[in-house]
C-alpha cells in the first residue's frame, strides 16, 4: 500500500491555485530534518500547513523548531508534549510547590521559551478541520464530539492509544485482554482523521484514519502527508535524527 502512494506521488505537483493540506507527524525538536523535508514538498502560497503536535521534547532544537514554525506560518494542533510544558507553567503561577516535574530537556525548553514561543504554544488547538479532513494528536472515542470536549475529555484526545471493547479509553499499559487501536475502530463521525502520537515504523492506514508519526526522532523518519482531500492524497518522507 504505502508503495503503491509513494510511486502514485512521482508526478504530484501542485497547479497553481490549488489549495492542498500539508501536515506533519512529530517532529519533536528535530528541525533539520523538518527543513529538509520541506525542501522537498515546496510549499506553494496556498497550501496550509499543519503538525501533529509534539512539535517540541525529546529532540535537539525544540526552541529552533518553534521559531521555524511561526517564521513560515506552519500551524499545529496541540500534542501532550506540549500540553504537559503549559500545565506546569500554569502550576508554576500559584504560590503551591508544583505538583508536576520535568525533565531536563523540558527545564531546557521553559528556560529559554520566549514570550512569542508561549504565546505560539497557547493558541494551539486541540484539533483542526479542513473540509472532512481533521487533525488530531493522539485519536478519538467514538461517542466523543470534538466541538463539545470537556478538559477531561481534551487530555484523552492527546493520549489516546488503545480502547476497550465499549470503545472506550484505556490508558498506556492498561490494555485488557480485548482492546483495539482506536482508528481501527474509528467511525468517521468526526471526519477523515490524521493523527499522531503513537509512532510507527510506517505510516498506519485505517478506515477513516492514518497515523504519520512514524519516529523522526528515534531515527526513522520524519513523514508528511500532502492532501487534496481524504482520497487524493500522497505521503513524502525525510530520514530521521540519527545520533
Ligand atoms: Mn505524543
Amino acid at each position: 500500500m504505502l508503495n503503491y502512494l509513494i510511486k502514485k506521488c512521482k508526478n504530484y505537483f501542485c497547479t497553481p491555485g490549488e489549495v492542498r493540506l500539508i501536515v506533519y507527524g512529530d517532529i519533536h525538536g528535530c528541525l533539520n530534518e523538518l527543513k529538509n523535508l520541506r525542501e522537498k514538498i515546496k510549499p506553494g502560497n496556498n497550501d496550509i500547513e499543519v503538525c501533529v503536535g509534539d512539535i517540541i521534547t525529546k529532540g535537539y532544537d525544540s526552541i529552533g523548531v518553534l521559531e521555524y514554525l511561526m517564521e513560515n506560518n506552519i500551524k499545529s494542533v496541540l500534542g501532550n508534549h506540549e500540553d504537559k510544558i503549559l500545565r506546569y507553567l500554569e502550576h508554576e503561577k500559584s504560590k503551591k510547590k508544583n505538583p508536576m516535574t520535568l525533565d531536563e530537556d523540558e527545564k531546557r525548553i521553559v528556560k529559554n521559551l520566549k514570550k512569542r514561543h508561549l504565546n505560539y504554544l497557547k493558541s494551539l488547538p486541540v484539533f483542526f478541520r479542513h473540509g472532512d479532513i481533521t487533525i488530531v494528536h493522539g485519536g478519538l472515542e467514538n461517542r466523543v464530539k470534538l466541538d463539545n470536549l470537556s478538559k477531561h475529555e481534551i487530555q484523552k484526545v492527546l493520549r489516546l492509544r488503545y480502547v476497550d471493547d465499549n470503545g472506550d479509553f484505556l490508558a498506556k499499559g492498561k490494555e485488557k485482554k480485548n482492546y483495539s487501536f482506536w482508528a481501527d475502530v474509528y467511525d468517521g463521525n468526526e471526519g477523515f482523521i490524521v493523527h499522531g502520537h503513537r509512532w510507527n515504523k510506517t505510516v498506519t492506514i485505517h478506515p477513516q484514519a492514518i497515523g504519520i508519526d512514524t519516529g523522526c526522532v528515534y531515527g526513522n523518519y520524519l513523514t508528511a502527508i500532502v492532501m487534496k482531500n481524504k482520497h487524493d492524497y500522497c505521503i513524502i518522507q525525510q530520514n530521521g535524527y540519527k545520533k
